[in-house]
C-alpha cells in the first residue's frame, strides 16, 4: 500500500463532541454536511440519554470548526403520518442538493421498523415534511444531485436478514414514488465489507463518474468493525458499476473511532466536494463523536479503477 493515505485525518479530531452541544445529549454523530452559500452546515445525529436519536445543526466557516446552534434541528413529529412512523426517533441525515433544493433523507424509527423519511428545505431555517419514501425496512437512503434520464435516482439498502445487505438503486418521477429497484452492489466473502455494505454520502459527480463512498462492515469474534470504501458509477446509467475499490479508505484508528458507544465504527453520511477536486469527508466516530479528513477526486477514482472488485 503507499504511503499516502486515501484521506487525510484533520489534525483536530474530532470536530463536534456532545460538550459542544448547548442541550442535554449523550452522542454526536453521522451528519449530513453541505455548503450552503459558502458556509458548511452540519445536521448531525445525537442519542438523547433514553437512547432514540434527534437531529442538531452546527455551521462553519471553514468545514472543521463548527458551533452548534442553541435548539435541535429535527425531532420527532408530533402530528399526522410522520408522528406514527418517527415515534422512536430520527437518525442518520443525509443532505442531498438536488436542483435548488436541499432534500434530506433521515431513518424514521419506530414500533413499525424503520423507513425514510424525505423532507426539503432551501435555507435550513424552513423545512417541510415531504413523504416516507420506503416501506419498512430501509436505511441509508442517497439521492443524486440531478435527474438521470428524467427521472430521481437513488441509492439505498434494505435492512433485514432476509435480504443480503447490499446497495440498490431505485428511480422516482416525482420523489415519492420510487420503483425499477435493482442490487447493483453486494457484499463479497471474506472482505472488509463481507457482513453488509450501505451508502454513505450523497453522489460526487466527477468527469470519470459518480463516486459513491460507502460504509462496509466486516463481524469479528470481537464484534462489527465498520470501514469505508468507494465505488465509480457511470455518469448516464449509474446502475452500471464502473468499478469497486477492492480495498478500503477510512478504517477505525483513532482512540474515539475506536472506542465509544459503539466501538469500532467510522460512519460517514455526508462529503463536501470543493472546486479544486478536494473532497472534505465527514464520519462518526465509534457513534460517539464527529471527525473530518480530507481527499481527492482524483485518488478516489485512482483507487477504484486501481485495485477494483467484482460488483456484484
Ligand atoms: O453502529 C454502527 C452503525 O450501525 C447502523 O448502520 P447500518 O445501517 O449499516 O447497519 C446504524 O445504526 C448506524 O447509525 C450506526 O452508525
Amino acid at each position: 500500500m503507499s504511503d499516502t493515505p486515501i484521506v487525510e485525518r484533520y489534525a483536530h479530531n474530532p470536530i463536534l463532541t456532545r460538550d459542544d452541544v448547548p442541550y442535554p445529549v449523550a452522542t454526536v454523530h453521522n451528519a449530513g454536511v453541505v455548503k450552503h452559500e459558502g458556509r458548511y452546515i452540519m445536521l448531525f445525529r445525537s442519542h438523547l440519554a433514553n437512547g432514540r436519536s434527534i437531529i442538531g445543526r452546527a455551521d462553519s466557516e471553514d468545514g472543521f470548526h463548527f458551533k452548534v446552534h442553541p435548539r435541535p434541528f429535527m425531532t420527532p413529529a408530533e402530528h399526522g403520518v410522520f408522528a406514527e412512523y418517527e415515534a422512536f426517533g430520527v437518525e442518520d441525515l443525509r443532505i442531498c442538493p438536488v436542483e435548488d433544493r436541499y432534500l434530506l433523507c433521515y431513518s424514521a424509527y419506530s414500533r413499525h421498523g424503520v423507513r425514510i423519511g424525505l423532507a426539503e428545505t432551501r435555507d435550513f431555517e424552513r423545512v417541510e415534511r415531504i413523504a416516507l419514501i420506503t416501506q419498512s425496512d430501509m436505511r441509508n437512503v442517497v439521492i443524486f444531485p440531478e435527474r438521470i434520464g428524467g427521472r430521481y435516482v437513488r441509492l439505498d439498502r434494505p435492512h433485514s436478514e432476509i435480504t443480503p445487505w447490499s446497495i440498490w438503486i431505485s428511480y422516482s418521477p416525482d420523489l415519492v414514488h420510487w420503483g425499477d429497484s435493482r442490487r447493483i452492489i453486494a457484499a463479497v466473502p471474506y472482505h472488509w465489507d463481507e457482513m453488509k455494505i450501505g451508502p454513505g454520502a450523497p453522489p460526487i459527480k466527477t468527469p470519470r463518474g459518480w463516486l459513491n463512498i460507502y460504509h462496509g462492515v466486516f463481524n469479528t469474534m470481537a464484534g462489527a468493525v465498520y470501514r469505508l470504501g468507494v465505488a465509480l458509477h457511470d455518469l448516464k446509467d449509474p446502475s452500471r458499476v464502473i468499478a469497486v475499490g477492492d480495498r478500503w479508505i477510512l478504517s477505525p484508528e483513532d482512540p474515539w473511532e475506536v472506542s465509544g458507544y459503539v466501538p469500532n465504527v467510522v460512519f460517514t453520511c455526508g462529503a463536501v466536494p470543493e472546486p479544486d477536486g478536494s473532497i472534505k469527508l465527514y464520519w462518526g466516530g465509534a457513534d460517539t463523536v464527529m471527525c473530518a479528513g480530507v481527499t481527492h477526486v482524483d485518488r478516489l477514482i485512482e483507487h477504484c479503477l486501481a485495485h477494483p472488485r467484482p460488483a456484484l
